[in-house]
């Protein structure tokens, strides 16, 4: 038997999407998305995505990493999705989306000039939502020292629906990410692991980050650790609310309203092939 699939990628960070409107729950199991998103013995990508019916609001997202763990919420794959939904026919209301997700609802708006603007919603930043046990449980994580590899770092803490930890550096290009981004996803201090990202300040408008990712590792951009990067560098007062963020894959703009507390994230997304995949 085969599946269908389309191959989407946001700024190199790369995804399988399957529709999965006729079912209840993903069609394939954990197991296989982490074969499929072998890029030797398959498809190759950082995680596989499933578009699902909502009862309530209309469409849902799940997501598997490629190790096979599964996230609340994926910036750049919703990006994804909204343009596999386009692809598919799915007729937007005013040129938005809204899929119901792991961090709560998420508005994708479908640009003029192709990009997608998203609404990603509300940051958190309380220690117990992270979660990481850095601080007390209603206390915010901010520029805290913590001890990986025979180092101190001094981190700041996000989440977007999923975890992430904001480090600041004089130069990303010097840090050894598949070293000690593995080290900072499996330390104590984060009881559901992190994504980790470091961030060096070019200007109050403009950073450049590298994520090591939660359960896919070093990958070319990160949707929602670029929205957590600019939370993070607004906080320590190192940027301004509209910020562009720069990543291997390119650039992502981010927008933390000051009135509504919510984030707007632009950026590419882009069919790369359909095709059959046995299983
Ligand atoms: O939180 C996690 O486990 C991430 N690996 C999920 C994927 C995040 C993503 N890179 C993004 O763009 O937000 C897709």
């Amino acid at each position: 038997m085969s599946i269908a699939f389309s191959k989407y990628h946001g700024l190199g960070n790369d995804f399988i999407l399957i529709d999965n409107r006729h079912a209840p729950e993903p069609i394939i199991s954990a197991e296989l998305a982490v074969k499929w998103c072998d890029r030797n013995f398959g498809i190759g990508a950082d995680g596989v995505i499933f578009l699902l019916n909502d009862s309530e609001h209309g469409h849902q997202m799940r997501i598997y990493n490629s190790d096979g763990s599964e996230p609340e919420m994926c910036g750049n794959g919703i990006r994804c999705l909204a343009k596999f939904m386009q692809d598919l026919g799915i007729p937007t209301v005013e040129g938005k989306y809204t899929i119901q997700t792991g961090a709560g609802l998420i508005v994708p708006q479908m640009d003029v000039d192709g990009q997608v603007t998203v609404d990603m919603g509300k940051p958190f930043l309380m220690a117990a939502e992270i979660p990481t046990t850095l601080r007390d449980s209603n206390h915010k994580v901010i520029d805290v020292p913590l001890e990986v590899g025979g180092k101190t770092w001094n981190v700041t803490t996000v989440s977007m629906g999923n975890p992430h930890c904001m480090i600041f550096v004089d130069n990303v290009e010097s840090i050894n990410l598949a070293e000690v981004g593995v080290l900072f996803e499996h330390h104590p201090a984060f009881p559901k692991r992190t994504n980790t990202e470091f961030v060096e300040i070019v200007d109050r408008s403009y950073v450049k980050m590298r994520v090591w990712e939660r359960g896919a590792g070093a990958t070319l951009a990160c949707g929602t650790g670029a929205c957590a990067t600019v939370v993070a560098a607004v906080l320590n007062d190192l940027c301004d609310r509209t910020c562009t963020v720069n990543l291997p894959g390119g650039d992502l703009k981010i927008d933390w309203l000051e009135e509504s507390d919510r984030i707007l994230m632009t950026g590419p997304a882009e069919l790369v092939f359909t095709g059959n995949a046995l299983i």
